[in-house]
């Protein structure tokens, strides 16, 4: 539903959320396609899921109003990056590097900013890996270049991320500070349990290849 604000220039938000959902289909079966070839590679799949949105139209503008931008499409286009957003759930933390190397290195993928949240973790422990990147789409009388935020991130990074969310809309009931400790403790526990599994992975992947060298 469009928010009364936006009525005037419905017609043309329609035809902008039609192009992002384009533009989100286009990197998405990129994806898709490096999933599929490495899976034959490597005999598994680095990506576990891929999900995908358009930002809802209040939240299109609550985000403007929140950042004192104006309500038009231009300033849409121009300020916000995230409105076509394609998360990308992880097996392994190294994967999560692999793909977003793999997806950048495209000719028609230009990379305009990265968030590394896993190097440098957010204050209360929220990791991820975020990527803007613009792609040219075609539609029937011109090319586009579309922007499209890219989160990658590991089943548990995931985990922890879907349920911080959930409990943010709690929070004024709650002890905030300890609730963020808590928060924070988990999502280190996690992050450790991220690297050990990488490491179980390398090691297994070692010992695979002494078991194949002939005696
Ligand atoms: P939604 O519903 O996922 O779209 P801003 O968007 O203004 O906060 P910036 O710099 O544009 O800031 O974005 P940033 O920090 O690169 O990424 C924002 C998005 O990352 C959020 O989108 C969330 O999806 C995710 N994110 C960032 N921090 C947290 C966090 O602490 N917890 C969780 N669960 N997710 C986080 P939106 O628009 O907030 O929400």
């Amino acid at each position: 539903q469009i928010p009364e604000e936006m009525h005037e220039m419905a017609p043309k938000f329609q035809e902008a959320m039609m192009m992002y959902t384009c533009a989100i289909r286009e990197v998405k079966t990129k994806l898709e396609v490096l999933n599929d070839e490495l899976s034959v590679k490597n005999r598994r799949n680095p990506i576990e899921l891929i999900k995908s949105r358009v930002k809802k139209p209040q939240s299109i503008v609550e985000k403007l109003k929140r950042r004192g931008l104006p309500l038009t499409l231009e300033s849409i286009v121009n300020n916000l990056y995230d409105v076509a957003g394609i998360r990308v759930i992880c097996s392994f933390l190294d994967d999560i590097y692999d793909v977003a190397d793999m997806l950048t290195r495209q000719d028609d993928v230009n990379l305009i900013a990265v968030k590394d949240y896993i190097k440098t973790p957010k204050e209360n422990g929220y990791r991820s890996y975020h990527l803007i990147v613009e792609i040219p789409v075609f539609f029937s009388e011109r090319k586009q270049p579309m922007r499209v935020e890219v989160q990658i991130r590991t089943i548990a990074m995931d985990f922890w991320a879907s349920l911080d969310h959930q409990l943010k809309y709690k929070k004024d009931f709650i002890d905030s500070d300890d609730v963020e400790r808590q928060l924070r403790e988990c999502a280190d526990v996690i992050a450790n349990t991220d690297k050990q599994m990488l490491n179980i992975r390398k090691s297994i992947e070692s010992r695979g290849i002494e078991i194949r060298k002939p005696r």
